[in-house]
């Protein structure tokens, strides 16, 4: 019965609709910041080493045990935020007043797994930078997010190593996205002197409550599931 199931339900996907929910996912999202402003930014996956050690994530940080090294210079990304802040650095001055970005792609850490960890997953990092840079406007704008995706959420303080006090953005226990409302210190090693606020989403993270998935893996990068449906048959 199982099998007929699955059978069933991916043959109805490609009769019907066609489109994978990660990648209509990141469609749906882009339309959204686009269509409020936010320029689209497609940075390297493969980035300088040095890049993470300069977000302060230094061998004492538990996060640098999981980037993922290519070699003495290079790694995998673990999130947007390094060349993101070098796009904010680029275009300030150059783009009007207040710069709003952002990007969508697959980052990497390594995890000792979970039901809500990948070690290759997709992250979404909004930031605005300039004028309007206050708590409300970002907490507004999440709302405003996760409503368009008809998502419950709540916001709770807490902190990080990187960024010091962060805003939570949590769906039950899980926790959907960590925001900051800006300065903070480290902009200098970035060349950053203006306000800003961010927030970085995990794409699979919204897919499992969306779908209702138990396992994050249903909604990733998969060979196992197409769209949550075990392709195993
Ligand atoms: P957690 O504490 O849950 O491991 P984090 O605080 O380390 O997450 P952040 O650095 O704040 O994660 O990353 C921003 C967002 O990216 C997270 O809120 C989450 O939605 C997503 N994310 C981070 N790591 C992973 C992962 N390994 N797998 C899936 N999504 C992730
Ligand atoms: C919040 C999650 C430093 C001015 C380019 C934007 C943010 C995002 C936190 C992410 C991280 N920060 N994974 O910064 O939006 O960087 O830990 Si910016
Ligand atoms: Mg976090």
């Amino acid at each position: 019965m199982l099998v007929s199931r699955r059978k069933n339900d991916l043959q109805q996907m490609y009769a019907e609709d066609r489109e994978d929910y990660l990648g209509k996912l990141e469609r749906t999202i882009t339309k959204f910041f686009v269509d409020r402003g936010f320029l689209e930014i497609k940075t390297p996956i493969i980035i300088p080493a040095e890049y993470v050690e300069r977000m302060g994530i230094n061998s004492d940080v538990e996060l640098s045990k999981q980037v993922f090294r290519i070699d003495k210079n290079l790694c995998l990304r673990p999130m947007l935020a390094p060349t993101l802040y070098n796009c904010l650095r680029k275009f300030d001055n150059v783009l009007p007043d207040p710069i709003k970005i952002f990007e969508i792609g697959p980052c990497y850490r390594k995890e000792s797994d979970g039901k809500e960890h990948l070690e290759e997953f997709t992250m979404l990092n909004f930031c605005q930078m300039g004028s309007g840079c206050t708590r409300e406007n970002l907490e507004a704008l999440i709302k405003e997010f996760l409503d368009f995706l008809e998502i419950d959420f709540e916001i709770v303080g807490d902190s990080c190593m990187v960024y010091g006090d962060t805003l939570d953005v949590m769906h039950g226990d899980m926790e959907l996205s960590s925001a900051v409302v800006g300065p903070v210190p480290m902009d200098r090693d970035w060349g950053i002197d203006k306000p800003w606020i961010g927030a970085g989403f995990g794409l699979e993270r919204l897919l499992k409550v969306k779908h209702g998935f138990k396992n994050i893996r249903r909604g990733s990068r998969s060979e196992s599931y197409y769209n949550g449906i075990p392709t195993k048959i």
